[in-house]
């Protein structure tokens, strides 16, 4: 296959990066299976909506060879055929090898996903944890540099796939299982052993985020994977791909199989010899994955799926940190986040404070949006395809229809190309409103007043989604009390998105099936084997 190269020559990147547009399979990079070719696809950026390049599709006779390889090598060079320490160390290098051409890995991400948004004067926590795809970039003197997608790609990269990948590098030789007391004459242990072979499926909006969520933890397991990146953001899979032997991974032990969900996708989901799949995207899809597992070989599934978290403000909030966190919980990554805190519940004492300042913050960003890769200046970028484009406005048109009032916003930004939306609130939304139940997966805030802490927990529980929440007081019995009352796999107090690689991530209700990031992501890779030996029992 084709090696292309791309030039860039922005302020922001200057140089060229080559890259491999084939499938990754059996540790090199090769054409699709010519009988069934389905042919190229345009990598679109964003900003301009014009093809960066094309890569080449995959079909389902080529997930059969990457399964192929994939088996292999789980059966002879990985597996428990090696110690989880010689796993690690290769995991480790993977990681140091993004490290070191980390500038050109980011600009390739920045340029396919454009996700650029930084809210201003923000104060992140630490270098560690950071917020949800990171998207505040610190300076030395931990002020924000502003509207850089490139140094946010970086840090996305930084913390969401090369601290991931050594993470998961380290756990590899500490999973094991227990000895279990039984009687005098038996002796009982478990071992925790991989699957197998894992197929991954994951989405466009933090696409090397997501390939070390998933690689991370299967690969120290033991596990063999084929791997499915988004169909519009491939690019720095591919190019992390090229690092793969590098680091020292058998042939067939990371396998990368380009395409689309119905083909590609549906083969991984559906595939026998596939005994766990780990999917991230929207809940419509994740329960064809499921189905599709079901129907096949009953393969353990795992869904990280859509929300459409509550963020509830009581009338004792720090109103100032409120606002700005409330800012981060939708408007990062122009709203493009599972856990985006889409539904605001403000309580009446602060509700007209709030909405004055909230506004200002999506004003401010309505009047900083552009292209984010060549201007410095830029604090809002566009949405990462024109479906999602299309979609978005849809749903603002449908909130104006259903009588909601378009605080601000409301709109795309302007004539010209690129996939810009306004920042938007709503107001005057009732809960039961598609904007109020539906994810969006846009900069677009539903607004709702509410009185008291029993009515609100209902109201915020009153969805199928149940991926996070967030709970703003002074009162730290409330929050937790709160926290604790609404169906979220994860809830923030007095802070929005802010994740951690050892601290577990997933959903409640149709948000998700298992858990990612941390010690808990390693039980979805591994099953249990119970061993009984008998060390005197005579019959
Ligand atoms: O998602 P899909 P789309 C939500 C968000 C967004 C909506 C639609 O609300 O607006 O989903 O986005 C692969 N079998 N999220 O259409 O379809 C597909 O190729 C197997 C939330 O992009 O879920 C891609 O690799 N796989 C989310 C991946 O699924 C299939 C992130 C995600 O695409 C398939 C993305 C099939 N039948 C979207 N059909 C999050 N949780 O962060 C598609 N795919």
């Amino acid at each position: 296959p084709e090696v292309i190269t791309i030039n860039l020559d922005t302020p922001l990147y200057k140089g060229s990066i080559s890259l491999n547009t084939g499938l990754f399979i059996n540790g090199e990079f090769v054409r699709p299976q010519e009988s069934q070719d389905a042919g190229k696809i345009d990598i679109i950026n964003p900003s301009t909506s014009k093809p960066i390049t094309s890569v080449h599709l995959g079909s389902s006779l080529d997930v059969d060879i990457a399964v192929d390889a994939a088996r292999k090598a789980f059966k002879s060079t990985w597996g428990l055929h090696v110690p989880g320490s010689v796993r690690g160390q290769k995991l480790q290098r993977l990681a140091e090898l993004i490290e070191e051409n980390l500038e050109e890995i980011a600009a390739l991400e920045a340029l396919n996903c454009d996700e650029s948004y930084d809210f201003d004067e923000h104060l992140a926590n630490s270098s560690f944890i950071l917020p949800f795809f990171t998207c505040f970039v610190l300076n030395p003197d931990r002020s924000l540099i502003l509207g850089k997608p490139f140094a946010q790609a970086k840090q996305e990269i930084t913390i969401g796939c090369i601290a991931t990948l050594k993470y998961y590098a380290g756990w590899a030789d500490k999973i094991h299982g227990k000895t279990i007391e039984t009687s005098e004459t038996k002796m009982a242990y478990t071992r925790r052993e991989p699957y197998g072979v894992v197929g991954a499926i994951i989405p466009w909006n933090g696409p090397l985020a997501m390939f070390a969520w998933k690689v991370g933890p299967a690969v120290a397991a033991g596990n063999a994977i084929v791997l499915k990146p988004s169909e519009l953001t491939p690019l720095t899979a591919l190019r992390v791909a090229s690092l793969i032997n590098e680091a020292g991974f058998p042939p067939g032990v990371i396998n990368i199989v380009n395409g689309y969900g119905p083909t590609v996708g549906s083969s991984l989901s559906s595939h026998p010899l596939i005994t766990k799949i780990a999917f991230t995207g929207s809940t419509v899809t994740g329960r064809k994955i499921q189905e599709a597992a079901a129907k096949s070989n009953l393969k353990v599934v795992t869904l990280e799926l859509g929300g459409k978290s509550p963020n509830i403000i009581f009338d004792d909030a720090d109103l100032e940190q409120a606002i700005k966190w409330a800012g981060v919980g939708i408007f990062t990554n122009m709203g493009q986040a599972c856990c985006a805190g889409s539904r605001i519940f403000v309580q009446e004492g602060i509700y007209d404070a709030f909405i004055q300042g909230f506004t200002a913050v999506a004003q401010h960003l309505q009047a900083n949006t552009g292209d984010p890769f060549s201007s410095p200046n830029t604090l809002h970028g566009p949405q990462a395809s024109e479906v999602q484009y299309k979609r978005i406005l849809s749903y603002i048109s449908s909130g104006i229809f259903d009588g909601a009032h378009v605080q601000t916003g409301g709109e795309k930004h302007s004539e010209e190309k690129g996939y810009f939306i306004k920042p938007t609130i709503f107001t005057n939304v009732t809960p039961s409103m598609k904007i109020a139940q539906e994810e969006i997966f846009g900069p677009v805030a539903a607004v709702i007043k509410f009185k008291t802490e029993e009515e609100v927990i209902e109201m915020a529980n009153n969805t199928t989604y149940g991926l996070a929440c967030a709970v703003f007081t002074e009162n730290i019995s409330r929050g937790i009390r709160v926290a604790h009352a609404i169906d979220a796999g994860t809830a923030w107090i007095n802070t929005y998105n802010t994740l951690a690689t050892n601290v577990p991530f997933g959903g409640y209700k149709q948000s998700g099936i298992g858990r990612e990031l941390g010690e808990y992501a390693l039980e979805n890779y591994t099953q249990v084997k119970a061993v009984h030996i008998n060390i005197g029992m005579k019959l």
